[in-house]
């Protein structure tokens, strides 16, 4: 008898999947662990210069390599820069225009209500004092030697990427900053890349300057995200 499940008709090829079964009492505490570890993560903005090893930024943008993504086309790119030119290259050329938006009225007066309290402002020193920045490009077409190839839930996929991304450096104790400079078109010049790629956000990753501060924020309680629908009778009780 055949015990293996095949909801996916006859193509492709399948292997078996192989997961492991908790006790409820193991799910419940590796859940409150990982909320624990995960509620300690906040965005920095001063960074140490500290060297961080190279393998274990390639660490996290492989743990973002397994998000799901459409089609399984995975169209994302990892772009890594750790060399102080280009650091700078970026820095000025994101500072160029967020001066536009800050100062010469570019930026909506909604929009810099809704910042005012981070208290952020052009100026971008953390793109050079942090030992890396990986800027995450989009695909968002395939390109197979030169033809465009369609794909599917570019911006869903990405995002969820970048979740991952963010989540893998936390836990191995490293701090980033998910950041868009607006607009950041220039990225795909600057580190020349390919017409299919887009910046999707860039991210400055190191340790925390020591004595770094971070605004008091608070998050949302479970009950203002989280709702239940239940089904409701109709009229005619059915
Ligand atoms: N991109 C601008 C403005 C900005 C927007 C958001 I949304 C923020 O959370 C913070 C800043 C900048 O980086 O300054």
């Amino acid at each position: 008898m055949n015990t293996h499940h095949y909801p996916y008709g006859e193509e492709g090829d399948f292997v078996l999947y192989e997961t492991s079964r908790l006790s409820e009492n193991e799910m419940r505490d590796r859940a409150i662990a990982f909320y624990e570890l995960m509620a300690r993560r906040r965005s920095i903005r001063t960074f140490s210069s500290e060297a961080v090893p190279r393998d274990l930024i390639e660490a996290a943008v492989r743990t973002a390599g397994t998000a799901p993504s459409g089609a399984h086309q995975q169209p994302w790119t990892f772009v890594l820069v750790g060399d102080p030119a280009t650091k700078r290259r970026i820095r000025l050329a994101a500072e160029a225009e967020e001066r536009t938006n800050y100062l010469d009225g570019r930026m909506p007066d909604d929009w810099r209500e809704e910042i005012a309290r981070l208290g952020t402002s052009w100026q971008k020193p953390y793109l050079e004092e942090a030992p890396w920045i990986v800027v995450l490009f989009e695909q968002r077409f395939g390109l197979d030697g030169g033809a465009r190839h369609k794909h599917y839930y570019v911006k869903e996929s990405v995002g969820i990427a970048a979740g991952i991304f963010i989540a893998a450096l936390h836990n191995m104790g490293l701090a980033a900053l998910t950041h868009t400079p607006s607009p950041m078109a220039f990225l795909t010049k600057l580190l020349d890349r390919p017409a299919n790629e887009r910046p999707f956000v860039l991210f400055p990753i190191g340790y925390p300057e020591p004595g770094s501060v971070v605004p008091q924020l608070v998050r949302k309680p479970l009950h203002d995200i989280l709702v239940e629908y239940h089904d409701q009778p109709t009229d005619d009780g059915n």
